[in-house]
């Protein structure tokens, strides 16, 4: 049955009050560059009408989705691995644990990590090449890696796995802040440019987010080979596959329609949820190690204090780092995945970028402006539920996975 988003009141209402905070937010510190002040954009009234379809159901932490071009529907379980949904609705196991066409026998299952991310290679179609995002046990200490798999013409069997990048900081145990297997990231995204970029996490771990050496609390971007692809503009030092860095746990990457920018969903501590536009260089301005004021546990000061204490973009340390594009600056509720919408049929909302929240249990629509901006939320008319995966499918339609264990196709219309 379609479901009918509110069009008239409530997207006003948050549209008001979205404002009201962002203009209040404009105002400089004495000594801080002042920015001009951009008149936001009129309340989106044309949102489309959204049809659900469940499509997989009964899964065990469905992480991640890709469709390729005929509609095969790939997708991770977290501690199964990776399968493949056909197009005459059967499923088979490609890569994992046993049962699958290849056995990762070094695959971890631990705390929040496991399988995450996965992506099809820009010439799937020829070459039926697969990414992975993994923990693993191949080395010591253990490490996320990214792997490299290539599919049978069929789509039923994987072969020929490659490690493209193997040494992707994982927290390995415990500490004071939580369990091991903590803030691994791990989304996958290839851009327009042809390279894939890899979304890290902080690991609990003061000092990893702005390491120049340690591939945790960054974006990467390597070509499919794992090198670091030209034009990353790494600080001197630093890496050279690490695009950004100073991030805290990236689940969400997506590139805007037209400009190719990459955009990122960071979950926020007990604050400051973050969407922000990323820059080859870039510094999120994330640094949760002690400070003279300031000694933690472990070392990792992340959940201390609040926004202005222990900033998710701390312009204080970092006067130039990249100013988020939106902020949950009340409360984190759990910001994951991210897609912007593509194709008409998403009427007024085409373009725009939505955002899917675990603890807040909905999915958000966000409008930014040409100077990453901002301007309106709205949030979408759908089931309460902790939503992992949003991913855009050739067919124009919205694909969900949801903690709950079910992949939804979203369709729009009139
Ligand atoms: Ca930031």
């Amino acid at each position: 049955m379609p479901l009918r988003p509110p069009r008239a009141q409530r997207p006003s209402v948050v549209f008001a009050a979205l404002a009201l905070t962002w203009l209040a937010s404009c105002s400089s510190a004495p000594g801080e560059p002042q920015q001009a002040p951009t008149l936001p954009v009129p309340p989106n009234t044309s949102a489309p009408v959204l049809t659900r379809t469940v499509v997989l159901s009964g899964l065990s932490n469905p992480w991640d989705i890709a469709l390729a071009g005929d509609g095969a529907l790939f997708f991770t379980e977290r501690c199964r691995g990776l399968s493949v949904r056909h197009t005459d609705g059967s499923v088979t196991r490609l890569f994992g644990t046993v049962g699958s066409s290849l056995v990762a026998a070094d695959l971890v299952c631990q705390g929040q990590s496991g399988v995450h991310g996965v992506a099809l290679d820009p010439a799937f179609a020829t070459n039926r090449a697969v990414y992975v995002f993994m923990t693993s046990t191949a080395t010591t200490p253990r490490t996320n890696r990214v792997v490299r798999l290539v599919l049978g013409p069929d789509l039923r069997s994987a072969t020929s796995r490659t490690d493209i990048v193997a040494d992707i900081a994982f927290k390995n145990s415990g500490n004071a802040h939580g369990g091991a297997g903590a803030h691994s990231g791990g989304r996958l995204g290839f851009g327009p440019d042809g390279y894939l970029y890899i979304a890290t996490g902080d690991n609990h771990n003061g000092t990893i987010p702005q390491s120049p050496i340690v591939l945790g609390g960054k974006v990467l971007r390597v070509t499919t080979s794992g090198a670091a692809a030209p034009g990353n503009n790494a600080p001197a030092g630093f890496d050279a596959r690490i695009y950004t860095y100073g991030l805290r746990n990236v689940q969400g990457i997506s590139f805007r329609p037209g400009s190719g920018q990459p955009f990122v969903a960071e979950h926020g501590p007990n604050h400051s949820d973050e969407v922000t536009s990323l820059v080859a260089g870039g510094n999120g301005g994330w640094d949760p190690q002690n400070r003279p004021s300031l000694t933690c546990a472990d070392g990792y000061c992340g959940y201390a204090g609040n926004a202005s204490t222990m900033p998710m973009t701390d312009l204080t340390r970092f006067p130039n780092a990249l100013r988020p594009s939106w902020s949950n600056s009340g409360s984190s509720q759990g910001m994951g995945p991210l897609v912007f919408l593509t194709g008409t049929a998403w009427r007024g909302w085409n373009g725009r970028l939505a955002v899917g929240l675990m603890a807040g249990q909905r999915v958000d629509v966000l409008t930014i402006d040409g100077a990453g901006v901002t301007t309106e939320r709205v949030s979408v008319d759908l089931p309460s539920a902790r939503y992992r995966a949003l991913t855009m499918g050739p067919d124009g339609s919205l694909y969900v996975a949801t903690d709950g264990g079910e992949i939804w196709r979203v369709t729009p219309g009139v």
